[in-house]
C-alpha cells in the first residue's frame, strides 16, 4: 500500500486517522515518485473544472495551471473522482473527460461514500481535495477561490464545508480569498473559530475579494515572499497544530475588477439565483455562470488569471518548503 506507516505517523488527524485505503485511491506514478523522492508537490482541486468554468476554458485552464506548477519545478497533483475511484494526479484523457459537460458530482466530504459506492465521477471541492491531499501527505494546495459563509448565513446556515475542512488539515491553501457574493467579514470570523491561520500575500494585510484586489477587510497577518510563507507552513508542521493556513493572494492588478462594478453584477446574479430557486451546493456554480454572462466574459478572464498566478505562488512555496525540509 502506498500510504506508509511513516506518513500515518507524520500526519495524524482526528478526522482522517486512517489513510485512504488503496482499495479506493489511485496515486499517479508522477505524484507517487515525487512524494517518495521528497520533491515539491502541489495539490489542485477539480470542482473548478467540473462546475466552475465552461468547456473548453476549464480544460485549457486546468492544463495551463499544471504547466505553471511544473515550470517552477514542482509536480501538480490534480485530485478528482473517476468512476468511483479517488485519483491523485490525472492523465490527460481523464482531465479531458472531466472537463466535458457531464453528470459529474460536486464532491465535498459528505459526498464521498455515495459517489464511490455508485462508481460516479466528480470534481472535488476545496474541502474534498483537502481530505485527499492530507491522506497522501501533500502540504500545499492551490485553488482560485474558497467557499465561505454565505450572505444571510446566520439564517440559512449555508457555511461552506471548505472552512471546516481548512481547520482540520495542516495544509496551506493558496487562493484569492473569498468572493463578495459571500459574507467576507463572517467568513473571517468563522475561520478564526476553526483555528485557520489567515495570511495575505503581498505588501499589506489587505484581504482580497477574488475578482477584486481589495475587500476592505484585513487579514491578521501578511507575508511578502514564498520563503516567508514556506516557513509559516514549516512552523505549523513542527507545532503539530493540525489546523490549516489560508494564504490569500490578490488577483494581479491588470485583471482586478472594480469593486462597484463587481458588486452590481453579484447582486444581479444573486437575485437571479433566488428567483430561480437555487440553493445549497448549486449556488456557487450558478452565480459563477451568471457572472460570466453579466460581465461579458470579464469575470471568467479574471478567474483564469488569478488561478494561474496562485499556481505560480503556490509552486514557489512548495519548492521553498521542500528546501527547508531537505
Ligand atoms: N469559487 C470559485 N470557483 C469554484 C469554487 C469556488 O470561484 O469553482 C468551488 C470550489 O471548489 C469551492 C466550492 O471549494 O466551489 C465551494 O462551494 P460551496 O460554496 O458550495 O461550499
Ligand atoms: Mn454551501
Amino acid at each position: 500500500m502506498f500510504r506508509s506507516r511513516f506518513l500515518r505517523a507524520k500526519f495524524p488527524s482526528k478526522w482522517s486517522s486512517r489513510p485512504m485505503s488503496s482499495r479506493v485511491i489511485d496515486v499517479s506514478n508522477d505524484v507517487r515518485s515525487a512524494l517518495s523522492d521528497k520533491k515539491p508537490v502541489v495539490a489542485l482541486e477539480s470542482t473548478i473544472i467540473t462546475h466552475g468554468m465552461p468547456y473548453p476554458d476549464n480544460l485549457k485552464t486546468a492544463m495551463a495551471v499544471e504547466s505553471v506548477v511544473r515550470e517552477q519545478g514542482a509536480v501538480p497533483a490534480t485530485i478528482a473522482v473517476v468512476k468511483g475511484r479517488v485519483k491523485v494526479g490525472l492523465s490527460s484523457d481523464e482531465l479531458e473527460a472531466l472537463a466535458r459537460p457531464s453528470k459529474a458530482v460536486k464532491i465535498s466530504r459528505r459526498d464521498f461514500p455515495y459517489v464511490l459506492s455508485h462508481k460516479m465521477d466528480g470534481g472535488t471541492t476545496v474541502s474534498g481535495t483537502l481530505m485527499v491531499a492530507n491522506s497522501v501527505g501533500i502540504k500545499v494546495f492551490v485553488t482560485g477561490g474558497v467557499g465561505g459563509v454565505h450572505r444571510y448565513g446566520e439564517k440559512t446556515l449555508d457555511i461552506s464545508a471548505d472552512l471546516v475542512e481548512m481547520g482540520r488539515h495542516p495544509i496551506m491553501v493558496v487562493s484569492s480569498g473569498i468572493k463578495s457574493i459571500l459574507d467576507i467579514e463572517r467568513t473571517l470570523e468563522y475561520l478564526e473559530t476553526q483555528g485557520v491561520c489567515v495570511i495575505s500575500y503581498g505588501p499589506s494585510k489587505n484581504f482580497p475579494a477574488f475578482y477584486c484586489e481589495e475587500s476592505g477587510f484585513l487579514a491578521p497577518y501578511h507575508v511578502a515572499e514564498p520563503s516567508e510563507a514556506a516557513n509559516v507552513l514549516f512552523q505549523s508542521t513542527q507545532l503539530g497544530i493540525g489546523s490549516g493556513i489560508l494564504l490569500a493572494v490578490p488577483v494581479p492588478k491588470p485583471f482586478s475588477i472594480d469593486r462597484e462594478i463587481m458588486d452590481t453584477a453579484i447582486n444581479l446574479a444573486l437575485s437571479e439565483a433566488e428567483k430561480a430557486g437555487i440553493h445549497g451546493k448549486e449556488v456557487t456554480p450558478f452565480v459563477l455562470e451568471r457572472m460570466n454572462r453579466i460581465t461579458d466574459g470579464k469575470s471568467l478572464e479574471t478567474n483564469i488569471a488569478l488561478i494561474k498566478n496562485n499556481a505560480l505562488v503556490g509552486a514557489q512555496i512548495a519548492v521553498a518548503y521542500q528546501q527547508i525540509l531537505n
